[in-house]
């Protein structure tokens, strides 16, 4: 047998996939002075992310569907698969020994670890609450930070600081499979979690975001609350242009995860705007908008909050809530042209 193996040429794909851990090391391996941590940080948040991933499967026999009875920091009635998935984040991130501080969805404020840790970790545990109960696609949502001084006591307001100082961020797809969509500054990357073995395995490299789609993603329930200019973009993506293949299809999933993943890989936009409800917008910046910011950007897409550019934006506050308009580049300068023109008079 052991000589039959030696003997197989080079050409044959190998028999075991790239695991996250090799893509990851790989990368790090490429940059200087690299201690390994980053890597090891990132293995933690793979395996919440598998932890959770086997719960969700099964969330209805391990009674895991329904309400807690509490109500978290934004005023939402926190759901059992919710405050799961944050405890899982949040007890696997701080036994690694590499989160100075965490911020989460489910946690009021920031959490500063009693020792000094590199990183700062900011989360959405479990995104897209409407559909936990429907068996919907719902997904976790996390930004990575690389503290200023790793040495000093960590502070709550490490966390306030703009997407464009993120090192990592990625989300994980609890769907039809689970799936990890992963950015450490070097393109898009989607891994596969293989069930029977537990593992995350490489299945696209360098994911690019199409510079034009055909489909449009947007909660029109919100119709009547929106500005003029948000109204006469959705008149226009609706309105026959062949040329430009409009109309657009419409898709909405009602999970940002779900919604951002079909336009990451298909193009065209997603688009939370602000309106007479949701005047800041509705989704987190922290642990929503920036992780999807920096996958956009980095696989060639874009993301604003109507003008100006997500991960420029100096946050106040960790739950701070902002538009968020995210696609391919053509699609979301057409929205801003509309949400920024003149109000007719
Ligand atoms: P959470 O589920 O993590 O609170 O996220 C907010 C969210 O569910 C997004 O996933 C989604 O894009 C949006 O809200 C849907 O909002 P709406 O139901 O108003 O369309």
């Amino acid at each position: 047998m052991s000589d039959s193996i030696s003997h197989i040429p080079p050409a044959v794909a190998p028999i075991v996939g790239t695991t996250l851990r090799d893509h990851v090391l790989a990368g790090m391996r490429a940059a200087p002075g690299s201690t390994g941590e980053f890597t090891s940080l990132l293995s933690h948040v793979s395996l919440a992310i598998r932890i959770i991933a086997v719960r969700v499967r099964s969330a209805g026999l391990a009674n895991l569907l329904g309400y807690t009875g509490e109500i978290n920091v934004q005023g939402e009635a926190v759901q059992k698969l919710d405050a799961y998935a944050n405890e899982v984040l949040v007890n696997v991130l701080e036994r690694s020994g590499h989160c100075g501080i965490l911020g989460s969805e489910e946690l009021d404020g920031a959490r500063t670890a009693g020792h000094p840790g590199k990183y700062v970790v900011l989360f959405d545990p479990l995104d897209g609450s409407s559909n936990i109960d429907l068996n919907g696609s719902i997904g976790t949502i996390f930004a990575v930070l690389r503290r200023q001084d790793a040495t000093s006591p960590p502070s709550a307001n490490e966390a306030l600081r703009p997407g464009r100082d993120l090192i990592a961020a990625g989300y994980a797809l609890y769907g039809p499979s689970t799936e990890m969509v992963l950015s450490t500054g070097q393109g898009v990357h989607v891994f596969t979690m293989d069930p029977n073995v537990g593992e995350f395995f490489l299945s696209q490299a360098s994911v690019r975001c199409p510079p034009k789609g055909t489909i449009y993603s947007v909660n029109e329930g919100n119709h009547a609350r929106w500005t003029d200019g948000v109204k006469k973009w959705n008149a226009w993506i609706k309105s026959e242009a062949p040329e430009e293949a409009r109309p657009y299809s419409h898709r909405y999933v009602g999970s940002l995860v779900a919604d951002a993943h079909r336009t990451l890989l298909k193009g065209g936009i997603f688009a939370y705007p602000a309106d007479k409800k949701s005047t800041k917008g509705k989704l987190r910046l922290l642990y929503e908008a920036n992780p999807m910011g920096f996958i956009f950007e980095q696989a060639g897409g874009m993301a604003i909050d109507g003008q100006r550019r997500i991960l420029d934006i100096v946050p106040e506050a960790i739950h701070q809530r902002t538009p968020l308009i995210i696609g391919s580049r053509h699609d979301v300068e057409a929205f801003r042209r509309f949400a920024t023109e003149a109000p007719s008079k």
